[in-house]
């Protein structure tokens, strides 16, 4: 016989009044972060399981419901995803199978197991993570970006004539732009001629991947780019459906944090 359950007994306020309360409790607590890193595709995520391993009080913005970015698929919507040696060494960190391809030192691994992998890894860091927010604009104090301003994503995708509603700031130390081809957030500072970024370059997978490693930096003091956003500001080669340079881009972006927090 089929035993029946019972859920505890709840009413509709209280489930209302739970989501409120945790929201509330949390979102207070990180109006100041140390770190704020904005996108959570594979850098940033990457990025923000790092530091957040290592006790940095840390939030991520995301402006879609869901986290992952092109980390969902490899390419030509092709579920598999790619990454080269000595990448391999971070899906077995994140427990992700993979296979060698015919290409030695090139891997194969199922993109949603990859990317699920990763976005658990990051929850389970500590990392804050506020989805469906839009980074509209920096914090900056004589030439320094100390904060990120940002609406709710249907706000900011309101036509312009009812989206009246001004945006809010939140206080970090530091500053990510892990927002891919668009470098949203340097973007910010090109508006107001601050800096010149360069357009991204032609594919050549060799030589991007081992150059968005090496440029990942700090581009403007507090403001540090990874992933994708470091070959549009610096104009190197981009590199395809091949993820290894995001995933040790992001790594290298805690570290740079991880050090300038010290100091
Ligand atoms: C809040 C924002 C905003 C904003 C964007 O594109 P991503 O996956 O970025 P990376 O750099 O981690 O990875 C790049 C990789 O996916 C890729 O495209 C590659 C390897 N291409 C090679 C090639 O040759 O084309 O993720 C960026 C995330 C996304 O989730 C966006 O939604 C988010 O940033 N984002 N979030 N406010 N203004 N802009």
């Amino acid at each position: 016989m089929k035993k029946s359950i019972s859920f505890a007994p709840a009413s509709e306020n209280q489930v209302t009044s739970a989501i409120v309360a945790g929201f509330a409790k949390e979102f207070e607590r990180y109006v100041e972060s140390e770190v704020i890193i904005v996108g959570g595709g594979p850098s940033g995520l990457m990025a923000a399981k790092e530091l957040a391993s290592r006790d940095v009080k840390v939030l991520l913005i995301e402006r879609n419901n869901y986290l992952g970015g092109g980390f969902w698929v490899g390419g030509f919507l092709m579920n598999k995803i790619t990454v080269r040696s000595p990448a391999e060494d971070i899906l077995d960190e994140l427990g992700v199978p993979y296979e060698e391809s015919e290409s030695e030192g090139l891997f194969v691994a199922d993109a949603t197991h990859a990317c699920s992998k990763l976005i658990a890894a990051t929850c389970d860091s500590g990392a804050k993570i506020l989805n469906m927010v839009t980074l509209e604009d920096v914090v900056l104090h004589d030439e320094l970006v100390c904060g990120v301003v940002v609406n709710w994503t249907a706000v900011t995708t309101l036509p312009g004539p009812i989206a009246c509603v001004d945006p809010i700031s939140l206080e970090s130390q530091l500053v990510i732009d892990a927002t891919g081809h668009d470098a949203a957030v340097v973007k910010r500072l090109e508006m107001r001629k601050l800096v010149k970024t360069r357009c991204e370059g032609a594919m050549w997978v060799d030589a991007a991947e081992n150059l968005v490693v090496e440029r990942t930096s700090e581009f403007y003091p507090g403001l540090i780019v990874t992933g994708m956003a470091v070959s549009t500001v610096f104009g190197l080669p981009r590199m395809g459906p091949t993820f290894g340079a995001m995933l040790l881009s992001g790594k290298r972006a805690c570290e740079i944090a991880f050090e300038k927090l010290k100091r």
